[in-house]
């Protein structure tokens, strides 16, 4: 963990352009909050006044991100800008072969049809939402192998993103290795808070799926914050850099999915990754189908040179610092005020914990969704569920999963706010735990088949 009493220190940046904020009364986002049914992502953006409800797609770029978006190449082939990331993207991560995607979801897809057949078992540390759903299409089921310890929020193990190497042997044995066509390895892991996986489990990992023939892909979206805690938090990495941590762990894996809306400080954006030229192939082949031609895979050629040079920029040891350093200030400072979040600190995001914060509202009432929408109501800060809403429906029975963690998300994007937004924000969660015995839950009037959360409306009870 970081040592909080230190010399201050600031953001390795200065800010060259404002964008103003709204500033908005109580009375006007009781009404604003009830039209978007107290689904956050129902909110119209400029009725938000700090707006934490993502990290993906919101990160202020640099000069020398928007110097580049001058220098796009829009051909529809062989953009300029295609080499320069697929150059960027073997030098940093170390893989092979490059297909762009729109975003990270592009990539799950592509990837989720070529590896996957039906009845097929894709075990990860623990699910993500798209992940997950792409899986599922392909005709996969998802099947949970991270350590147990992920799903206590106040555990404090520094790698709660690892694969319990025992759950994911079992299920080999059980299913048979050619029923797994790869394990999914997320860092760091979102729906855990942030938590990140470490190297040795990685190799780990790497050595009992080698000895079954089975691939892994890694979902490298926070790659690059999962770094920085190996470098922090793990024995022999404290003198690594964030570069050479970040290859050495791609190293371990066949190929990645990445959604470059996260680490890269883009806009939009991502890609699939891969080692085997016969995957990248057909990788190919389909990317033309669901994106766009193999060299823009559904982006502009200015979007794929900010991306280029958000690698460069993000694997910077100041900025990463800075970045988990914000993070880890609001989440002290949260601690500190007793306030019941995710342990450890995770890399982009504090999770608080629903069910401790709110302990009178069961979970089919909602309680992270309720929590969500009282912190609106009380400040403008967006925040976004991360709980039973997320964790949407089993497929075969219908029933809603009930997931140990039902955490509100405040997620940071990078490079945007100040240090007092984060006062602003936790004064805010502070006053609402103050008031929370007379905070009633909610209920669902109506219910999307896919990815609810995103589309979900509620009433009061
Ligand atoms: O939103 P996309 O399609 O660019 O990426 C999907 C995606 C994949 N993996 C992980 C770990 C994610 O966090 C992720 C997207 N996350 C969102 C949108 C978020 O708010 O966390």
């Amino acid at each position: 963990m970081h040592n909080l009493k230190r010399r201050s220190w600031a953001e390795p940046f200065k800010i060259k352009m404002v964008e103003p904020l709204k500033m908005t009364t109580r009375e006007y986002r009781e009404k604003v909050l009830k039209e978007a049914g107290y689904n956050t992502f129902l909110l119209k953006s400029e009725d938000v006044y700090i707006d934490l409800l993502t990290d993906s797609g919101t990160n202020a770029m640099s000069e020398y991100q928007w110097a580049g978006m001058m220098l796009g190449d829009e051909a529809y082939a062989g953009s300029k800008n295609f080499y320069h990331l697929e150059h960027n993207v073997q030098k940093y991560y170390g893989y092979k072969y490059l297909v762009p995607t729109h975003q990270g979801r592009g990539a799950e897809h592509l990837i989720s049809k070529i590896l996957i057949k039906k009845g097929d078992y894709i075990p990860g540390n623990m699910y993500f939402t798209t992940t997950r759903l792409h899986q599922e299409l392909a005709g996969g089921t998802f099947i949970d192998v991270i350590i147990d310890e992920a799903h206590d929020p106040q555990n404090e193990h520094p790698f709660k993103g690892n694969i319990d190497l025992q759950k994911l042997e079992d299920l080999i044995k059980k299913v048979g290795p050619q029923k797994i066509p790869y394990v999914s390895v997320a860092a760091t892991v979102n729906m855990a808070g942030g938590q990140p996986i470490s190297m040795a489990n990685l190799k780990q990992v790497r050595e009992l799926t080698s000895k079954y023939g089975i691939k892994i892909i890694l979902d490298a979206t926070r790659a690059i914050e999962n770094a920085y805690f190996i470098k922090i938090r793990e024995e022999g990495y404290k003198d690594k850099s964030i570069e050479e941590i970040l290859y050495e762990f791609c190293s371990y894996t066949d190929g990645a999915t990445m959604s470059a809306k996260k680490d890269l400080l883009v806009n939009i954006g991502g890609f699939l990754a891969l080692n085997d030229y016969d995957i990248f192939e057909e990788a190919r082949n389909l990317v033309v189908v669901y994106e766009g031609l193999h060299t823009y895979g559904g982006l502009a050629g200015r979007d794929m040179e900010a991306m280029a040079r958000g690698i460069e920029e993000a694997i910077n040891y100041d900025h990463i610092r800075a970045r988990i350093g914000q993070v880890e200030y609001v989440g002290q400072k949260l601690i500190d005020a007793n306030i019941p979040i995710v342990r450890p600190i995770g890399g982009h995001a504090i999770f608080l914990d629903a069910k401790k914060f709110l302990p009178h509202i069961p979970q089919i009432q909602f309680p992270a969704q309720t929590l969500a929408a009282e912190i609106y109501l009380d400040s403008g800060v967006r925040t976004m569920e991360r709980g039973i809403v997320s964790a949407g429906r089993n497929k075969e029975t219908g029933d809603h999963y009930y997931p140990k963690l039902e955490l509100v998300r405040l997620t940071f994007p990078r490079r945007v706010y100040t240090q007092a937004h984060c006062d602003v924000t936790i004064e805010s969660i502070i006053e609402v735990f103050e008031n929370r015995d007379s905070i009633r839950g909610l209920k669902m009037i109506y219910e999307p088949k896919y990815l609810r959360f995103f589309q979900a409306r509620f009433e009061r009870l």
